[in-house]
């Protein structure tokens, strides 16, 4: 072997360790960053079993919680016009058939077109031109859907469609052509107003055993009369 190939060989063997020596130290920082990601993922991954934890011990927790029935033990607080279900862990209110609203706070009257709600009922006046006679008016509002007008408390009624009235009077569901002074309904309820009867009324005056609201008081007119109506729904 000559002094010259000698040399080349010592040289490629220093290059071939210098090169491996690179390769070396390339593998290590690979290894090393490997690593870092592989306790990142740890880390990751330990925190979400410990949330799972918690939330498998929670439902463990809420399935263990003995449920009670509120509807039936009188705890819930659905609106007095709603109905009340009972469910795991609470109870939903709905409210009843022609009423809406979110079934806790409130449950309206569903009224008909330009009828307005009076404590949950609702009331139609009649058009300022339409004026009837008690039992033509009562087949109005019964062709309507509902009867002539017998409000529980006719002063909040009353007050509330004031402006509508605008010092109009309008007709209402009593009547005592029955029996003289024995006020009843159309629809057979007993009459409880005799404090909001106008001053000297009822009078009967020629025979009056129809009931009229005018300016906020009740007054007894002749049943032939024709003037607006309230009807009730
Ligand atoms: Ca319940
Ligand atoms: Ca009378
Ligand atoms: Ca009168």
């Amino acid at each position: 072997m000559s002094v010259h190939r000698e040399l080349c060989l010592v040289l490629m063997m220093v290059m071939g360790m210098v090169m491996a020596d690179d390769d070396n130290r390339m593998l290590r920082l690979s290894l090393m960053e490997h690593e870092g990601l592989t306790e990142r993922l740890d880390e990751t991954l330990e925190s979400s079993i410990q949330s799972l934890q918690g939330i498998v011990e929670a439902l463990r927790e809420w399935h263990q919680v003995e449920d009670v029935n509120e509807c039936v033990e009188g705890s819930h607080n659905c609106h007095p016009y709603a109905t009340c279900s009972d469910t795991r862990h609470g109870f939903l209110c709905k409210c009843k058939t022609g009423y809406e609203g979110d079934g806790r706070t409130s449950c309206t009257k569903k009224c008909p077109r330009g009828a307005f709600a009076v404590d949950r009922k609702c009331f139609l006046l009649s058009d300022s031109d339409d004026q009837r006679s008690i039992d033509d008016a009562a087949n109005a509002c019964k062709r309507l859907g509902g009867f002539l007008a017998e409000p529980e408390d006719p002063a909040q009624l009353f007050a509330e469609i004031s402006d509508e009235l605008n010092d109009d009077p309008a007709l209402l569901g009593w009547t005592d052509r029955e029996m003289e002074d024995e006020w009843v309904g159309l629809s057979g309820r007993p009459f409880q107003h005799s404090h909001l009867w106008g001053y000297g009324e009822p009078n009967d005056a020629g025979g009056e055993h129809c009931i009229e609201v005018k300016e906020s008081r009740l007054n007894d007119i002749d049943c032939v009369q024709e003037i607006r109506y309230l009807c009730e729904f």
